[in-house]
């Protein structure tokens, strides 16, 4: 039999949780997710999450990196919301958010996840963040859990 590895779904210590501001009535509902699936799987929300707000997604990077490499957090999750309507920059600010926030992890170590929307619409991100297509914060902070898991195994 081969020896198969997988990250489970126990609660997790110390997390992160960097959001932007920018598109907030998209973003902190992406947070309230990202809450409720950490108090779910039994993380003391009050004693072992904090919170660091950044203006928007292209600042997240930075932010999640110090983070890592303090040393304080088991995972770190990130959320934001950019919208194609919003800005001539869309693409820019995707992309840098992107690689800077998978360069963190990379270069960390530490699990990071990516909870940034890149919509066409705004209706497409309010889809995704507590209506039609549920709310990828949950969803993100989920995988963010299995990956702190699945770390601590290898
Ligand atoms: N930031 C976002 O998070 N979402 C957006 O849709 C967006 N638009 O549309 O411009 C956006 N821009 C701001 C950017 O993230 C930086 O905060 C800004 O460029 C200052 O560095």
């Amino acid at each position: 039999m081969p020896i198969i590895l997988e990250g489970s779904f126990k609660s997790v210590g110390t997390i992160a949780i960097v959001v932007s501001r920018f598109n907030e009535f998209i973003t902190y509902k992406l947070l309230d997710g990202a809450l409720d699936c950490l108090s779910r799987h039994g993380v003391d929300v009050e004693k072992s999450v904090t919170i660091v707000k950044v203006p928007g997604a292209f600042e997240i990077p930075v932010v999640a990196k110090k983070l890592a490499d303090s040393g304080k957090y088991e995972g770190i999750v990130c959320l934001g919301a950019v919208i194609k309507g919003a800005t001539a920059h869309f693409d820019y600010v995707c992309s840098e958010a992107t690689k800077g926030i998978s360069a963190a992890m990379l270069d960390s170590g530490v699990p990071i996840s990516f909870g940034v929307l890149t919509t066409d619409t705004i209706e497409q991100a309010i889809e995704r963040s507590g209506t039609k297509l549920g709310n990828k914060g949950f969803e993100v902070t989920q995988n963010l859990i299995e990956m702190v898991n699945l770390l601590a195994k290898l």
